[in-house]
């Protein structure tokens, strides 16, 4: 199906529903929630009701974006309960966080076992993985799933508020790492640009995103920096932090869902000049979690994780391996325990 089309059906879902249940991908980012915030907008011009859900959400970081408020971390009652289920940024059907829930549902349905069930529709810019939703509007050559929302509203008609236009730059902004990103397209600036016509505020976006970091995500890109180590005929920099650091640096609520403190961090590493492939090594749970980033389009990190079980996309991935990190004479090694 066209894509324009698929817009189009998917508007005509929603003014047919009466249960409308919202979902983003667990830790939700900015783009998730401002993808929810601007669908939320258009779905309160309807008589449907809403759940709107993400497992882990973080409490007060969010809370610059239209509708975060009414996003909950409390997992939806039945989804039978709901005629229309509406995913958001997530990837994989794992990342919902209801991944067991949403396929005993398909399951159920399939096999008679229910009258009917919630139709399904994702908005996603991540590659495929697997189709498991009745309408899949997806594209990666989208810098942010608001990009998608964007054109949802453009394939329907329907007016651009302030409040849609504040969440569809946020999305682009922040999923872009502020248009430095690969993918900070023609597109997305041309968006970019309209959204702040149309009343987006980008000074109060940037103070809400860039200049947010709390005292101790400071302390601790203090310590990752201390730490750092660089090999300037490879062009290989790196550091690590381990689970004692990060405990001293962070408050328990900063430990237990971080954000994207740690890519933050990677990506940092990653401006160094004459720098190629950027790690970024901490502890958690028993395991050792790296991260990934290349500027350089002959640099595959996605291959390179993949050495380690990870994977990712060409510019930034990741792994993890169980283990703890030892300090050697260089830089690290990752010890069974
Ligand atoms: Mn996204």
């Amino acid at each position: 199906m066209d894509f324009t089309l698929k817009l189009q059906l998917a508007y005509q879902k929603i003014l047919q529903a009466k249960k409308i249940l919202l979902i983003g991908h667990l830790s939700p980012d900015a783009d998730a929630l401002a993808s929810i915030g601007a669908m939320i907008e258009v779905i309160k011009e309807t008589k449907a009701e809403i759940y709107a859900y993400t497992a882990n959400k973080q409490v007060g970081v969010y809370d610059f974006i239209a509708n975060e408020e009414l996003v909950s971390s409390v997992e939806p009652s039945d989804l039978r309960n709901f005629d229309l289920i509406l995913i958001f940024d997530c990837g994989s059907i794992a990342r919902t966080g209801l991944e067991t829930r949403i396929r005993n549902l398909i399951t159920a349905a399939g096999q008679g076992m229910i009258k009917s069930r919630p139709y399904i529709i994702e908005f996603d810019h991540h590659e495929p993985q697997e189709a498991y939703a009745d309408l899949e509007i997806r594209d990666p050559h989208k810098a942010s799933t608001t990009e998608i929302v964007y054109h949802f509203l453009k394939a329907n008609g329907l007016v651009i508020t302030k409040e849609m236009a504040n969440c569809i730059l946020i999305g682009l902004m922040t999923d872009t790492g502020h248009f430095l990103h690969a993918n900070s397209s023609q597109e997305a600036l041309a968006i970019a640009a309209e959204m702040l016509m149309r009343g987006a505020a980008l000074p109060k976006i940037i103070n809400k995103t860039v200049r947010n970091q709390s005292f101790s995500s400071l302390k601790v890109w203090g310590r990752a920096l201390k730490n750092m180590k660089y090999n300037s005929e490879t062009g290989f920099v790196f550091s690590a932090l381990t689970e004692e650091e990060l405990a001293e640096l962070l408050t328990p609520e900063e430990l237990l869902s971080p954000g994207d403190l740690f890519g933050g961090i990677v990506s940092f590493l990653s401006c160094l000049s004459g720098v190629r492939v950027a790690l970024f090594l901490r502890e958690e749970n028993g395991q050792v979690k790296g991260s990934l980033r290349t500027n350089l389009d002959d640099v595959d990190v996605a291959q390179l994780a993949g050495q380690w079980g990870g994977g990712g996309h060409k510019k930034a991935a990741g792994f993890s391996l169980k283990g703890k990190l030892q300090a050697t004479e260089t830089g690290w090694k990752v010890v069974r325990t």
